[in-house]
């Protein structure tokens, strides 16, 4: 059987923590007197820790100082590990057990690609740990997507050629970089927002044994 690399992104392909990232980010902004909308999140999912925090002070007219920068940093993280401590295994998205899995007992390669710095922690919270060969997250690049760096660090650390790899992803930044980095991209949500994907699925429900089959054998 040909063995492919299959990676996943984290937040919104394995599990949905983009509703406790906004919930952190919000008691943050309100500290600070912004309004922080669930529009303004959605440009936030696949965007590093330092970066979203820069973003919604631009959105809020706000200048700081590094120091407070970096407390702000620690205390959203602090607020956000709170609700993951919670997190089980029924968190995960539907299918995504079944579908790890497969790959599994298919013998293929099989890493995360995230740009969130706690992937490690969720992962052992949810379950899913055991199923990854490689994982790659924020702690190990220096460029954030749409940079290709952290799938091309999938890669090789599965030892294959990256256009032997399938990526899943739900950010425009994400798909942009699996592309950039000569895989297969497949956007995980709405088409209007993933077009540039090779394949668009709603979520892993969608996504059949047979279609996976394909992709490991051609
Ligand atoms: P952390 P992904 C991303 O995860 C999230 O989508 C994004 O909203 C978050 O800011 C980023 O991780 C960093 O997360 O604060 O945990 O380091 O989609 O790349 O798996
Ligand atoms: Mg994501």
């Amino acid at each position: 059987m040909n063995k492919k690399g299959f990676i996943f992104d984290l937040d919104g392909v394995i599990v949905d923590t983009a509703k406790y990232h906004f919930l952190a980010w919000k008691k943050l902004a309100q500290g600070l007197g912004i309004d922080f909308t669930e529009e303004e999140n959605e440009q936030l999912k696949g965007v590093s820790r330092v970066r979203s925090l820069e973003k919604i002070l631009s959105w809020g007219n706000k200048t700081i100082s590094d120091d407070q920068f970096n407390r702000l940093m620690a205390e959203k993280n602090e607020d956000y590990l709170r609700y993951i401590d919670k997190m089980d295994e029924s968190e995960l998205l539907p299918m995504v057990k079944e579908t790890l899995q497969f790959l599994k007992d298919s013998q293929q390669g099989i890493s995360l690609g995230s740009a969130s710095k706690n992937a490690r922690h969720i992962l052992d919270k949810v379950n899913v740990n055991s199923f990854f060969s490689a994982i790659v997250d924020g702690n190990d690049v220096s460029r954030a997507k749409p940079d290709p760096e952290v799938f091309l660090i999938a890669a090789k650390l599965l030892d294959i050629e990256p256009n032997q790899c399938i990526v899943f992803e739900d950010s425009v930044a994400g798909v942009q970089a699996a592309n950039t980095a000569g895989m297969t991209s497949i956007g995980i949500g709405s088409e209007d927002v993933l077009h540039e994907a090779h394949y668009i699925f709603k979520d892993f429900t969608q996504i059949s044994q047979s279609f996976i089959t394909d992709l490991i054998n051609n």
